[in-house]
């Protein structure tokens, strides 16, 4: 077996190497096997420099994870690392792939620094509720000043090895050959007799108090409600005001406040979450995927757009298909103007615009999808279209070829059932705006081939997606949770809560937009055809919707219109109360019989939410989700959930079920809001958390 970390000499070089696949993180065993080696190494009599390099795809990719939900154990990174700075002989470290977290803390800790050009750094803790705790948030400013160091802690942002060198995060920078010009560079400081250069012993420049109190600030904005970006400012105050040792065991307590947050807990999860939403528990692991290199795509509309420029963006050449030359013209004016935005914005160069955009060839004709790998069709929802088109790629399209329709809820099965081929055929659900958001909802058909799946999560990850899969229902898993969820949005407003009422107490909670504003986003007539479409089972009373029906009935359709639930800015599209609104609700209360109450804030986001859990736990017991963390992983893609809440169902268990299922039972009682679904009230029953009857 070979060792986690060994140690070799090369000439008067000794080369301590770390070897624990996929990433190198930095687990307990590989902690005492560096700690050890390095030791050992500054008594090696025979080594005069020490080289530290990382086996396989990638330096350090940080602490491991998946060890913070267990008791420490000793040693500590902070200690190893201290280790590390304090050898009598110098220490350089050799990037590749990426060094992040822990693992460029340790390059930080080392007196001479090179990465491959390639490389890239990153302090990302901060997307983990955490902050960089050994040593990290003290030595980043020693070397790159606050300023930068600050950015780079609380965007969490990786930035490649060229920036890093001028940042004078890293000394040198090489093409190739890694290793080799590492050690030239260890030979060279031997002969130039140079000894360890030891940041911690570098000062940091003092900054104003107004600079700390401004990024405070800035980030009670950016990162609303997260605890981390603003111990990270602490941490990086007291970088310019203390020396090291105090700074270290300054950050040290911060990092442990932050380890044992609820926060973190719930970042955490997530990021294991979204790794595990992209495996198939029932499709072998060697399934070997189908060849993509190519796509077509039905619709020029919005999200066809948004779906061609996520592949073009991916170096994915893309066929647009649409019934006539003004559709296609229209289509492709909206792709032109938004990548002529972005270069605007200088967030994409011109020529790299230019390149993309030139992936996009136009048609009107089926016959030129003959030959593409995967076509994926993104017409308006309505079923008996969306099989003629499917009946049709099943007569022009290659053997092989895989046939996904871009639908939010109709029935995949049905669809696939137009053509001779349904093993082929699957849903790929993007949302809006396609070529921005993340989420990917993969859905399974009942004959949905292994190797088609594969290669449907394969493609989610070439364009840059987040895939969960979902089988068949009405909805799949986010559109069908969020049904409920409105509905009782809607049904507060006619017990008593104000549109801003409902709106803020979401955002105080932490989403991105409440779900009254989220209605006038989608657009009142948009939800209301969705409604009508609904089978009866699931559509229920449309009382909790008469205030959205009649402001449809006035042409008050939602931001699109300037006008919804409140009006709209035309240039800021700032959203404003309308007191005739105010005045609709108020009377529609009456004729239904209503009497109006004072709602407070922990009802009003209850009531919505807990429906939303609701729902997601018959979505998890049918089977249409795989496990909760998808679930999650749906909403904070696709829907804004805040991270550190962890997701729907992460922090229904936060909270405690026993409460979820009590406070659902009495709003069911005084209000109608729906029965507890089974699994909720097992679970209880039995005293198991959602994750621990899901538990892998
Ligand atoms: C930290 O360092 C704290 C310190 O400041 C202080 C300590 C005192 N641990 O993403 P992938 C697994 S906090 C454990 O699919 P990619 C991952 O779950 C840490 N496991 O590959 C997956 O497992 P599986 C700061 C980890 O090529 C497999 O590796 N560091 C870790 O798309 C492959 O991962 C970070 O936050 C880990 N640190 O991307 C970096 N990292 O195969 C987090 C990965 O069973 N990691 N795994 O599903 C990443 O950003 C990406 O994984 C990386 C590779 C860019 C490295």
């Amino acid at each position: 077996m070979t060792e986690l970390v060994s140690y070799r000499l090369a000439g008067k070089i000794g080369v301590v190497t770390i070897d624990n696949p996929p990433v190198n993180a930095f687990s307990h065993a590989v902690r005492k096997g560096l700690l050890r080696r390095i030791l050992d190494a500054g008594q090696d009599d025979a080594a005069a420099a020490i080289l530290i390099v990382c086996a396989g795809r990638t330096f350090v990719a940080g602490a491991d994870i998946s060890e913070f939900d267990k008791p420490p154990e000793d040693p500590w990174l902070p200690e190893v690392l201290d280790a590390v700075e304090g050898c009598p002989k110098p220490v350089v470290t050799a990037v590749h792939g990426t060094a992040l977290g822990g693992g460029f803390e340790l390059v930080l800790a080392s007196h001479y620094r090179c990465a491959l050009n390639s490389a890239r750094i990153g302090l990302p803790e901060v997307h983990l509720g955490l902050l960089p705790g050994a040593g990290g948030t003290q030595r980043t400013p020693r070397l790159a000043g606050a300023e930068a160091a600050l950015e780079l802690m609380t965007t969490g942002k990786p930035i490649g090895a060229g920036k890093a060198l001028s940042l004078g995060l890293i000394d040198r920078v090489f093409d190739d050959e890694l290793e080799q010009h590492a050690l030239a560079w260890c030979e060279e400081l031997i002969d130039n007799g140079s000894g360890p250069l030891r940041v911690s012993e570098r000062s940091v420049p003092a900054l104003d108090a107004a600079f700390f109190d401004g990024a405070r600030e800035q980030l009670a904005r950016r990162a609303r409600g997260q605890l981390a970006p603003q111990k990270i400012v602490d941490c990086i105050e007291a970088a310019t005001q203390m020396p090291f040792t105090e700074g270290a065991e300054f950050e040290r307590q911060r990092f442990a406040e932050c380890l044992g947050s609820p926060q973190s807990a719930a970042m955490r999860h997530l990021f294991f979450a979204e790794r595990e939403a992209a495996k198939l528990k029932d499709v072998p692991k060697d399934t070997e995927a189908r060849e993509l290199r190519s796509v077509g795509v039905i619709g020029a509309g919005t999200m066809g757009g948004g779906i061609a420029m996520s592949c073009a963006n991916a170096g994915i050449p893309v066929k647009l298909l649409d019934v006539d030359d003004a559709a296609l013209e229209r289509g492709l004016g909206v792709i032109d103007t938004n990548y002529a935005i972005s270069v605007k914005k200088g967030r994409l160069a011109e020529d790299e615009a230019k390149r993309r955009r030139e992936r996009i060839v136009s048609t009107t004709d089926y016959a030129d999808l003959a030959d593409v790998d995967l076509v994926i069709e993104a017409v308006f929802e309505d079923p008996e279209l969306k099989k003629r088109i499917f009946a049709k790629l099943d007569s022009v399209c290659k053997a092989g070829a895989i046939l996904a329709t871009n639908t939010s809820y109709q029935d995949v099965d049905e669809i696939a059932a137009a053509t001779g081929r349904p093993g082929d055929c699957l849903g790929l659900h993007f949302f809006s705006p396609a070529n921005v958001m993340k989420l990917l909802e993969v859905v399974r058909g009942a004959k949905t081939a292994d190797d088609v799946l594969t290669t449907a999560i394969r493609f989610a990850k070439a364009i840059r997606k987040v895939p969960v899969v979902a089988r068949v229902c009405y909805g799949f898993i986010g559109n069908r949770m969020f049904n409920p969820y409105i509905r009782e949005s809607q049904q507060l407003l006619l017990e008593g809560a104000t549109p801003e009422a409902v709106d803020g107490a979401f955002y105080e909670f932490g989403m991105a937009m409440g779900p009254i504003a989220v209605s006038d986003l989608a657009g009142l007539d948009i939800g209301y055809k969705a409604r009508m479409a609904l089978p009866e089972d699931l559509r229920g009373s449309d009382v909790p919707f008469t205030v959205a029906d009649r402001l449809v009935e006035q042409g008050r359709l939602g931001q699109k219109s300037g006008a919804g639930f409140y009006n709209y800015d035309p240039k800021t599209r700032r959203a404003t109360p309308e007191p005739a609104v105010t005045a609709m609700i108020e009377e529609a209360s009456r004729e239904l019989g209503i009497e109006r109450r004072s709602i407070d804030a922990a009802e009003i986001v209850e009531r919505p939410l807990f429906a939303l859990v609701n729902e997601g736990l018959k979505i998890l017991e049918e089977g249409i989700a795989q496990r909760p963390g998808d679930v999650d992983i749906v909403y904070l893609y696709g829907y804004g959930f805040p991270a550190y809440r962890g997701g729907p169902l992460f922090y229904a268990d936060s909270i405690g079920l026993d409460k979820v299922l009590s406070r659902i039972r009495e709003f069911d009682e005084r209000f109608g809001s729906g029965k507890p679904a089974p699994l909720l009230e097992a679970l209880v029953a039995e005293g198991s958390s959602i994750a621990e009857r899901f538990a892998r």
